[in-house]
């Protein structure tokens, strides 16, 4: 018996890093879900899954779901840029989602799907229910390629009780698009 518990040991250990090795390759974001809880948004709006939520466009764009190779799940929202000197869209829910006072955060992945790396502001706007805006800020990234997450904690002030988005950039030409998916603010 002496003899026995350590060898039971080195088994368990053996099987213990092998099952984690062999967990390696899939121990990405497909088992470990990250996905934050909590979104002022809804569903479709964050993920782009079963429509294009409350996204339209706004100016110099054209707005579709995008199915390959989203962020997370199936599809993305995939901003087709339609002329020069600028583009944005925006949610078509005015005056916006139910947002209260205090931190909040706010987070989106975007890459650039068609073109090269251009810039892209997201715009927090946190108003009244009249729809006045109290503050504003604006979350600033340069996407390429790679999916890439552009995040910033921020706080709306007293009196907040809607928030609002706008995504715009000052680049890019007909023909540049860019995917974002996952969009939350918390
Ligand atoms: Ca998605």
């Amino acid at each position: 018996m002496k003899g026995a518990a350590p060898s039971i040991v080195r088994v368990g250990a053996g099987a213990l890093i092998a099952a984690a090795l062999g967990a390696l390759p899939a121990c990405g974001p497909v088992v470990v879900d990250h996905t934050p809880e909590g979104n002022i948004l809804d569903a479709d709006t964050e993920d782009l899954e079963g429509g294009l939520g409350h996204w339209q466009a706004w100016y110099a764009t054209d707005l579709s779901r995008s199915t390959g190779g989203a962020r997370r799940g199936r599809a993305s929202l995939r901003i087709a840029i339609t002329a020069s000197d600028g583009w944005g869209v925006q949610l078509d829910n005015w005056p916006g989602f139910g947002a209260a006072p205090g931190p909040h955060r706010v987070e989106l992945w975007a890459r650039i799907a068609a073109g090269s790396a251009l810039d892209l502001d997201t715009s927090v706007h946190w108003r009244d229910d009249a729809g006045k805006d109290l503050e504003s800020r604006v979350v600033t990234a340069r996407p390429g390629g790679d999916w890439e997450k552009v995040g910033s904690d921020l706080v709306a002030p007293l009196g907040t009780t809607r928030v609002w988005l706008e995504i715009t950039g000052s680049e890019g030409r007909a023909g540049d698009a860019l995917e974002v998916d996952e969009i939350f603010v918390l």
